[in-house]
């Protein structure tokens, strides 16, 4: 309750409303895909957390957008997100240690809470040349993923890169490299997208608290709860020609079809993720909605799978 009262009190401090965060806990709870009775368990899984679990972040071979992403939710702020209801023990990005002191903090961590971490992983692992094709103080990414992700409770990658190798391994990939679990042979929960959407991260995480297990997956380790419909499948633009109110509104069935960006090389026929639900930047817009065809950002063989991106599927 004490606890409670602290947290409402620095939302306020931060100009959150108690309204709005619970117009959060409803969005998300939606995302996750459950019924709204699990509202007021959510909002205390960030209001009254009882248990933060140990997390490990490492990156590989990624342009960091991951981090960014996940940095840029408004709400849970990201300190929230990450010293509240998550214990982080390691984060390159965000941590202020560096070289050797940042080193010995990761092999304590790892050695402290052995078996009971979370290994949330951002990039791909480089696998000819013994890994040669990335190191992080002396070691390939190829000895720490084997080395820490062995010693995980539970391994998330975050982004395409690490779930399914995405443009680090784009050709001609000169350093082999894959995603963690293909590389390190190992199942892994995969939040795909490049970047992919926090929301879906934090979803995951909070199912986690909320109901001691991870959501459902998919065949290729993503939830069930965003990954289960293609882009086309929840699309508004996918109205304008199904629709004979759009189709009068634009003057022929031909013009409607134009508003849809299949013909503009659009992959959503056959991406699953939920941007046209969840969106970005808190709701703000999505690609489709911004006007660029999705690129099929969140499945296993891109960015060559779908390239020249402005090819008609
Ligand atoms: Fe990859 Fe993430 Fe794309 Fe970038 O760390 S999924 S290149 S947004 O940053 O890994
Ligand atoms: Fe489908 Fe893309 Fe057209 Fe939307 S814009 S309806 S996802 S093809
Ligand atoms: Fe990626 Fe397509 Fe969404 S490109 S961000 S899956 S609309």
């Amino acid at each position: 309750m004490e606890n409670e009262r602290a947290f409402y009190e620095k939302l306020e401090s931060k100009g959150v409303s108690r309204r709005e965060f619970m117009k959060f806990c409803t969005y998300l709870t939606a995302t996750m895909g459950l019924s709204s009775s699990f509202i007021p368990k959510v909002a205390e899984v960030f209001a009254a957390p009882t248990q933060r679990p140990p997390v490990i972040w490492l990156h590989f071979g990624e342009c960091t957008g991951c981090s960014e992403a996940v940095l840029r939710t408004q709400y849970p702020y990201a300190d929230d997100l990450v010293l509240e209801i998550l214990s982080v023990e390691y984060h390159e990005t965000i941590m202020a240690a560096a070289g050797q002191q940042a080193e010995d903090q990761l092999h304590a961590a790892v050695k402290k809470y052995e078996g009971k971490f979370i290994c949330v992983v951002e990039g791909g692992i480089a696998t000819k040349y013994n890994g040669a094709y990335g190191k992080i103080g002396g070691r390939t990414f190829l000895e720490i993923g084997k080395d820490i992700c062995s010693k995980a409770a539970g391994v998330i990658c975050i982004g395409s890169c690490s779930a399914y190798g995405n443009i680090p391994a784009a050709a001609p990939n000169p350093g082999g490299y894959k995603g963690v679990g293909e590389a390190l042979g190992i199942k892994t929960v995969n939040i795909a997208g490049c970047p992919p959407n926090p929301v879906n991260f934090v979803g995951t995480v909070v199912n986690y608290l909320l109901l001691g297990k991870l959501p459902a997956l998919d065949g290729l380790g993503r939830p069930l709860f965003a990954y289960g419909k293609t882009i086309h499948d929840q699309c508004p633009r996918r109205s304008h020609f199904e629709n004979d109110e759009f189709i009068e509104e634009f003057g022929s069935e031909e013009a409607a079809a134009g508003y849809c960006l299949y013909k503009m090389g659009c992959r959503g026929p056959e991406t699953y993720n939920n941007c046209p639900i969840a969106k970005f930047n808190d709701g703000t817009s999505w690609p489709i909605e911004a006007g660029a065809p999705c690129i099929g950002c969140s499945e296993p063989g891109f960015w060559d799978k779908f390239t020249p991106f402005y090819e008609e599927l």
